[in-house]
């Protein structure tokens, strides 16, 4: 059935990156270490021995990417700042220098009527805060409402939406309990306290903007819908176990001021009780929710995996990314429902979604032929359409990501970008998904009709 996509007017349309991903030049310009370049510097932590010290040098080139998201058409671009680049110590004194670098991108959008939406903490913590205890300190909150505001003061004359933290979920699960990702802990003990520092840190950062700011903030969560395997009781109980864990372990807290009960059951004595004065801040009221999608999964009760006893079960007959996750665009509606259902009407953004698939090394006449890619994006805008067909007040979606950039601890091994990054040249080549973006863009949706 052909239907008809008309988004509403003043949809944002964008995408999306993060500083240590893309910019390169970690130390320049007197700009602190932060984790992720001790990290990618540790023998053994990331693929290939890749590192973030060069990624897309958008650090030299911002000028010309802003000029290429221009001529994509794009409306908005959500990006990061290095902590470390404006606060050398995480703390205390403050780099001009590297506050200059945001000065000039943000202008840079503005000349070219590109909203900017900006991320205060997408993953490179400071090193010297994470010498001071990092995400287990509880002054952190502090540390990050003091980072905040000096980001505030600076670009808030110029920047309409702040984000908070990115995933925060990712940062305790990678981080703190397997390791992957900086500071690279594995301790099951550590993550209540991380959770809930994060949490303080988030809610310390919207007062910060209410004393400070004259837009709009928010925070940015990775949902990952989960689906019971079987009709068993017991797949049942483990779908509502990883549900918790990856879904509501942060929005429970923020919407309706308690953890999930099953985390409690989960983690046992390790899910202490927390100050009952922490819970007005985790629960300061802020503007908009941004929703990064890429993947459902399928969930079976699995007794030996701790602390979840949840695993998921594969589902070989559908399309796979690069990264392993299932392509199902139809959870990403249900998604979208299911906050509104669960939390309230408030604005929503889908701050990322895209897909990792093959792509080679080096673009052949100027071109890069993305067609799953193409197809992907297709299928997840109209899927989030049918959200707001059904009533879901969406603002705006933001590809992940603008660039093929450096994927954590895969290195440069997994493309994401809709344009393409040739990492011997450093040129950009927009992909067939970019083009295709475009169209939708300039049609306001109508693009996705047909096929
Ligand atoms: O590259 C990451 C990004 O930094 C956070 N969200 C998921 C993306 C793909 O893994």
């Amino acid at each position: 059935m052909s239907r008809d996509y008309r988004f509403p007017d003043g949809f944002l349309w964008g995408a999306a990156t993060s500083a240590h991903q893309i910019e390169g030049s970690p130390l320049a310009d007197g700009a602190g270490p932060s984790i992720w370049e001790r990290f990618s510097h540790t023998p053994g932590r990331i693929e290939n021995g890749d590192t973030g010290d060069i990624a897309t040098d958008h650090y030299h080139r911002f000028s010309s990417d802003v000029e290429l998201m221009h001529e994509l058409g794009l409306t908005s671009y959500r990006f990061s700042i290095a902590w470390a680049r404006i606060l050398p110590e995480g703390t205390g004194r403050v780099n001009a220098a590297g506050l200059a670098f945001y000065d000039r991108l943000v202008d840079k959008l503005l000349s070219k009527n590109i909203t900017p939406m900006v991320t205060l903490y997408h993953w490179d913590l400071p090193a010297a805060l994470d010498d001071r205890g990092g995400w287990l300190n509880r002054d952190i909150a502090d540390w990050f409402a003091e980072y905040a505001q000096v980001a505030f003061r600076a670009l808030d004359d110029r920047v309409p939406r702040w984000v908070t933290l990115n995933e925060p979920w990712v940062v305790m699960d990678g981080g703190y309990l397997n390791g992957v990702l900086a500071p690279g802990h594995q301790e099951l003990s550590e993550v209540p306290h991380v959770t809930h520092n994060l949490l303080r840190a988030h809610g310390a950062a919207v007062q910060a903007y209410r004393a400070e700011g004259k837009h709009e903030i928010g925070l940015v969560v990775n949902l990952e819908p989960k689906y019971p395997a079987s009709q068993s009781p017991e797949d049942a109980s483990a779908t509502r176990r990883a549900d918790a864990y990856m879904n509501r372990q942060y929005l429970d807290p923020v919407f309706r001021g308690e953890y999930p009960a099953e985390l409690s059951e989960m983690f046992g004595s390790a899910w202490p009780e927390f100050p009952a004065s922490d819970w007005p801040l985790i629960q300061t009221p802020f503007d908009f929710l941004g929703i990064n999608y890429y993947s459902r999964s399928v969930t079976q009760d699995a007794p030996g995996e701790l602390p979840l006893r949840a695993t998921r079960v594969k589902q070989s007959q559908h399309v796979h990314t690069e990264m392993d996750w299932e392509v199902f665009p139809a959870a990403l509606t249900r998604v979208l429902l299911w906050v509104k259902e669960r939390y309230g009407a408030l604005p929503l953004y889908i701050t990322e979604n895209g897909a990792a698939f093959f792509d080679p090394p080096f673009a052949t006449d100027g071109q890069v032929e993305d067609p799953l890619r193409v197809w992907y994006l297709r299928e997840h805008l109209r899927a989030a359409y049918d959200a707001i067909r059904q009533g879901v007040e969406l603002r705006g979606y933001y590809a992940w990501s603008l660039l093929d950039n450096f994927e954590w601890s895969y290195g440069y091994a997994k493309r994401f970008g809709i344009v393409h990054v040739n990492f011997d040249t450093l040129e950009r080549t927009p992909k067939a998904s970019a083009r295709f973006y475009s169209e939708v863009i300039r049609s306001h949706g109508a693009a996705l009709a047909g096929e």
